[in-house]
């Protein structure tokens, strides 16, 4: 019905035209990728996201791999970082082990990560993405969040446009594609983002965000892992939709503040805004328990295994951090939080470790835990860590090793090398 999708506001995300028509392709310039939507003009929260981030880099500096399916990963033991869209077809997936992944895409070219050259790339991305607004707030190394309202004036178009032009520019200028979602919020701006990948734009309005998520699984909202999607399931909720049906008192008594969260987000309701100083204010990990935990070696084990993906992200995004936080949270879901200020700040797995198992120890009581999370937070500039410990000799000597176990997972991937702690606890799930 060309009468109603002609009222609907849309534009060419090729030539950027206007779209006064309800036909399927640019009247401008002939493009199929048209983007309409009745919100179109009022939207302003953005998420964008690079498309296979690290293989689109290699891509681009090698022309040849254009056609083939590229893996960036470790060798023959690691397990792989990203896939290109190619192989992605062939089944390959982020985590994957390598030798699966070669078995599913046997004629996959594999790389191995050039860390160095993707934060280069971030850092351009992300000064671009400041020409468009000062808020954003950087997510990882490939995704931020920007809050476009009040920009209108200053670049003279509607943030949607603005957007198209900005991913647009991307392609031309970085050599790299991303895919943007458009919202009133930032639950839905996330979501969005994912929905259309590669080189996607999707808008998710607040007339359509209830009905859009009712069919949806509870996963997709924030915060809702494996463990605690177990914990609902068991509870027979797999749906949104279900959770757009009860009350918020229910939810809050059967889950805590996670309840609140279960009830709002459903709803689409997220007041969250874009922060943007220091970028992040904590980096931090946490895994829910299948079932819960009391005994100290079991604690100790995930502990080590967090400390080292805290220390694995605070290297990937340049930080260091001084303040070591642990959090738990008991069986009936009442949160425990310990910090403990150091003396200089860390990046180092092996201190936050041995900080987190001090603050830890005074915890284990037999009380069972169905939650466990370690983090740093007092965010700086890696520059001044971990600086050669007179007192402790040892802590240099721990540092270069785990420089080195860091090199060596670059080259192989996470799993191939571990240490003593979390050896036999490796997670099944990412
Ligand atoms: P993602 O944005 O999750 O994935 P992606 O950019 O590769 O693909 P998509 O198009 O679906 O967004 O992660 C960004 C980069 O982070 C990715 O290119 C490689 C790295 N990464 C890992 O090293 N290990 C992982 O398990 C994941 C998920 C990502
Ligand atoms: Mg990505
Ligand atoms: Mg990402």
């Amino acid at each position: 019905m060309p009468d109603s999708a002609a009222s609907i506001p849309g534009f060419c995300r090729d030539c950027l035209k206007e779209q006064t028509s309800g036909a399927r392709r640019c009247l401008a310039c002939g493009s199929p990728r048209l983007l309409r939507h009745p919100e179109l003009r009022s939207l302003s929260l953005a998420h964008i996201d690079c498309d296979a981030f690290y293989a689109s880099v290699e891509k681009r500096d090698n022309p040849e791999l254009a056609d083939k399916p590229v893996i960036i990963g470790g060798g023959k033991r690691g397990v792989v970082s990203t896939a290109c869209y190619i192989a992605r077809i062939n089944g390959v997936r982020s985590a994957m082990p390598m030798f699966k992944a070669l078995e599913a895409c046997p004629q996959a070219v594999v790389i191995k990560p050039d860390m160095e050259k993707y934060s280069r790339v971030t850092r351009e991305v992300r000064a671009m993405m400041l020409e468009l607004t000062p808020l954003v707030q950087p997510l990882s190394i490939d995704e931020a969040f920007l809050d476009l309202s009040g920009t209108e004036r200053l670049h003279h178009d509607a943030p949607a446009r603005t957007l198209a032009r900005f991913a647009r520019r991307i392609e031309q200028e970085v050599g790299i594609t991303v895919s943007v979602g458009l919202s009133y919020c930032k639950f839905l701006a996330k979501v969005a983002s994912d929905l259309q990948k590669p080189r996607g734009f999707s808008v998710i309005g607040q007339a359509e965000a209830v009905d859009f998520l009712k069919e949806r699984p509870v996963t997709l909202i924030w915060g809702v892992g494996k463990g605690f999607a177990t914990t609902l399931e068991r509870d027979g909720i797999r749906t949104i939709g279900q959770l757009q049906t009860m009350e918020e008192a229910d939810l809050m008594r059967r889950y805590g503040t996670m309840g609140q969260r279960l009830y709002r987000l459903s709803r689409g309701l997220d007041e969250r805004t874009v922060e943007t100083n220091g970028e992040a204010k904590s980096v931090s990990s946490e895994t829910t328990f299948n079932a819960d935990i009391s005994r100290p070696e079991e604690l100790i084990a995930h502990l080590r295994r967090l400390s080292e993906q805290v220390a694995l992200r605070l290297r990937k995004s340049a930080l260091a951090g001084q303040t070591v936080v642990l959090k738990l949270k008991t069986a009936d879901f009442k949160s425990r939080t310990r910090n403990r200020r150091l003396d200089s700040p860390t990046r180092l797995a092996d201190r936050i470790f041995r900080t987190g198992l001090r603050l830890l120890e005074k915890e284990v009581d037999g009380t069972k835990y169905r939650l466990i999370g370690i983090g740093v937070s007092d965010l700086s500039d890696p520059a001044r860590a971990d600086p050669p410990d007179l007192v402790d000799p040892l802590a240099t000597r721990r540092a270069a090793a785990e420089d080195a176990i860091n090199k060596l997972r670059d080259k192989f991937g996470k799993t191939s090398v571990e240490t003593g702690y979390t050896f036999g606890h490796r997670r099944r799930d990412r």
